[in-house]
């Protein structure tokens, strides 16, 4: 048994190290909601809402996480005797809709405190069973063909395992062709369109099958899976959805209608690591592959992705990239390192998420804070 005692809110910024743009909008510097989540006997977890700025992935923000883990998520759960993490996800579903990435939080640190109660490192206590995941990069759009290849060449050389570029209607099939190009027939290359592409551009997505890529990333509309399976048997290419899968049902609904052929899971999108695990089963019971994507994490949100991608079917690189990808320095001690093979170990060698909190730092970057205590 588990009870949460208290829960503390943060917003702490970092700059990326570079703007990263998508279809959708750009980022240059994160706002991230962090949660600090005490229980009983001591325990103590930190875990990491990915929501961003802006609606522009979903129609969640981190100020409206903020308020919906004061108003109704953390209430929820603060002071009540929680069977385990397991059970936390129904809690959370129960007249309760949206806020996914607010409820994914504070369910993410349940299944810590869950795994330091245990003494189980976090991969474990998921039942994960690898000691490495490989690595992939999301290579945001870029002014150029030319820039995208110089980013693309670097990221080869670094050993990532897969390379996403993100792509948009005139920004596509030339920064493609000169990627393959460049990087040749062997390279396992992904493209990523964040839904800016609509019924009349099939002719023009078809185009994107002579590339040889891995998939195509969330081409259409976010709440669309119809039309993804139209598309879907238009191409060769596998489809793969992320904005659409946002619940085991929705994975599902994708498999029957034919909508893509693989999953892109972050636990933020779909409520947290246990409809992440459920997505995952349903996935390896129909021989659909799935992958963890990013979401921009800090040190605290990879570690969950991390432990999440060691389960045994994500059999497709993540976008789990290293710490010094995105920030000048992490907020996590040791950093997240990729090593020259293209994968990241996953720690095992203790408790939780295996990464320890620069707390003195997070103090530092914190800009706002709010304590919510059990009744
Ligand atoms: O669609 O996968 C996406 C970042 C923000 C919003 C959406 C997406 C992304 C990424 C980032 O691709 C991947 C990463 O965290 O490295
Ligand atoms: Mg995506």
């Amino acid at each position: 048994m588990l009870r949460l005692e208290h829960v503390t809110l943060r917003e702490v910024r970092l700059a990326l190290r570079e703007p990263f743009r998508i279809s959708s909008g750009v980022v240059a510097e994160r706002r991230i909601l962090l949660l600090e989540v005490a229980a009983d006997g001591g325990l103590r977890a930190w875990s990491e809402c990915v929501a961003g700025e802006a609606p522009n992935y979903s129609a969640e923000t981190i100020d409206t996480a903020w308020l919906a883990l004061r108003e109704w998520i953390a209430p929820r759960l603060l002071g009540v005797e929680l069977a385990g993490p397991e059970c936390v996800h129904e809690l959370l579903e129960r007249d309760l809709r949206g806020h996914r990435m607010a409820r994914a939080a504070l369910e993410m640190a349940v299944w810590e405190l869950s795994a330091l109660a245990e003494g189980l490192p976090l991969a474990r206590r998921l039942g994960a069973t690898r000691d490495r995941v490989e690595v992939g990069i999301s290579l945001g759009i870029q002014p150029t063909p030319e820039a995208l290849v110089e980013r693309a060449s670097a990221a080869r050389s670094a050993g990532y395992r897969r390379i996403k570029l993100k792509i948009r209607p005139g920004a596509d099939l030339s920064f493609v062709a000169a990627a393959r190009g460049a990087l040749g027939e062997a390279a396992p290359l992904s493209v990523d369109a964040n839904n800016a592409y609509g019924t009349g551009d099939f002719d023009h997505l078809a185009r994107l099958d002579a590339f040889g890529l891995i998939m195509i990333e969330q081409p259409l509309e976010h709440e669309d899976l119809l039309r993804h399976a139209d598309l879907q048997r238009r191409l060769r290419t596998p489809l793969c959805l992320d904005e659409s899968i946002t619940s085991v049902f929705r994975a599902e609904d994708m498999i029957r209608l034919g909508s893509g052929r693989i999953v892109n899971i972050k636990p933020g999108r779909v409520g947290g690591l246990g409809a992440s695990r459920a997505i995952h089963d349903l996935c390896a019971a129909r021989a659909v592959p799935v992958w963890c994507g990013g979401m921009l994490e800090s040190g605290i949100g990879r570690a969950y992705n991390v432990a999440l991608a060691a389960l045994p079917n994500f059999t497709l690189p993540g976008d789990l990239s290293p710490s010094a990808r995105y920030w000048e320095r992490d907020i996590v001690i040791p950093e997240w390192v990729m090593r020259a093979d293209g994968t990241m170990a996953v720690p095992l060698d203790r408790p939780g998420i295996g990464v320890r909190v620069d707390e003195g730092r997070v103090d530092d970057l914190t800009v706002r804070l709010e304590t919510l205590r059990a009744p």
